[in-house]
């Protein structure tokens, strides 16, 4: 008796729920502003969306393990000390029906390197004899910067299933190659001015990303899961081709406010190296021109914070903020390790 009535309990709210249709609405019904493709539109919506994106790097890792600039300078004669990258991505979603949703998405890329190098390997440099204390080196710190337009993607959005307050769509995307692989700079001797892989801003390649997102709410949580893949099809003018990338993501977003809703994601991803390789780039000058130390892996953690206005004037609009940094990351380096990542975010639909 007592069993039956805890079944009873158990089965009464699905079946009410069973009813229901997984929905959008609300602060909680976006994923947090970090993850691109989670939500799809009812049939001729609109959406208009910027997210910035800043990513902080600094020292250097092989494996899960530190290397410390100077064990990495006895190698190199070019070493990554720090790196910021700051991403503006604008991105439009369109709905033609209830089972497509189209997404065009730019990226503008601002990088920003701090290296130690040889005063050699600047253009015009005076024979300094400053010594460094691990030969006769002499070196300097100096910033690389880059700006421009990264890859672009276009893609559809595609919902398999819609019932019991659950959602499965298909991420089926692919990227343009509109980012530049052939960055230099030029106050370095020319031989050796072309940036490393890290520092380009775009893959050169047509890329195949196909991915798959799971949606599921419940009265208090909207929870979420996405499988994403890049794969790029060509090796660029360059004579190189970027690592396949695999991502996934988890998150849950508490639902019950019509403005705001907290929340945590969990992100892994995976790179691989580089293939073939530019033949401008020299391997033996900085761990940044070397294909074989591209690759790694990362799960990162983050907070989330989705805001919306209900009604009024503004109603539509949302703003969304993410903070996170790596929980665990392992790279083929040495590689410039990361610290922590903010996405910030506006998004209006109508
Ligand atoms: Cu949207």
């Amino acid at each position: 008796m007592r069993y039956l009535l805890i079944v009873l309990l158990l089965v009464t709210p699905l079946s009410l729920a069973s009813q229901e249709r997984w929905s959008s609405a609300g602060p909680a019904g976006h994923a947090p502003i970090g993850v691109m493709g989670d939500h799809t539109h009812s049939a001729g919506e609109w959406m208009f969306a910027y997210v910035y994106q800043r990513q902080a790097m600094s020292g250097l890792r092989d494996g899960t393990g530190r290397v410390s600039t100077d064990e990495a300078w006895m190698h190199y004669r070019m070493v990554p000390l720090s790196m910021e990258m700051d991403m503006h991505m604008p991105h439009i979603m369109y709905a033609p029906n209830g089972r497509v949703t189209i997404m065009a998405m730019g990226m503008w890329m601002e990088h920003s390197m701090e290296v130690r190098m040889e005063d050699a390997l600047m253009a015009g440099h005076g024979h300094g004899h400053q010594m460094d204390g691990h030969g006769d080196r002499s070196f300097h710190n100096m910033a690389h910067s880059l700006s421009g337009w990264a890859d672009t993607e276009v893609s559809a959005l595609v919902t398999l299933l819609d019932r019991n307050r659950q959602r499965i769509h298909l991420n089926l995307g692919v990227g343009l190659p509109t980012g530049s692989v052939t960055a230099s700079d030029d106050r370095m001797v020319v031989e050796h001015s072309r940036m490393g892989y890290p520092m380009q801003l775009g893959s050169g390649s047509w890329e195949a990303r196909p991915g798959a997102t799971y949606l599921r709410q419940t009265d208090r949580v909207s929870w979420g899961a996405q499988g994403l893949s890049t794969f790029r099809l060509n090796e660029n003018s360059e004579g190189w081709k970027r690592g396949t990338e695999g991502e996934f993501n988890g998150w849950a977003m508490l639902r019950g406010s019509d403005v705001v809703s907290p929340g945590l994601r969990i992100q892994a991803r995976h790179w691989g190296d580089v293939s073939g390789a530019d033949s401008a780039l020299d391997p033996s000058v900085s761990p940044e021109n070397d294909p074989s130390l591209q690759g790694g892996t990362r799960m990162d953690a983050f907070l989330a914070l989705n805001f919306q206005v209900p009604s009024g004037a503004l109603a539509g609009h949302r703003v969304a903020l993410e903070l996170g940094g790596p929980v665990v990351e392992s790279l083929n380096g040495p590689q410039s390790s990361h610290d922590w990542t903010v996405n910030v975010g506006w998004e209006y639909s109508f």
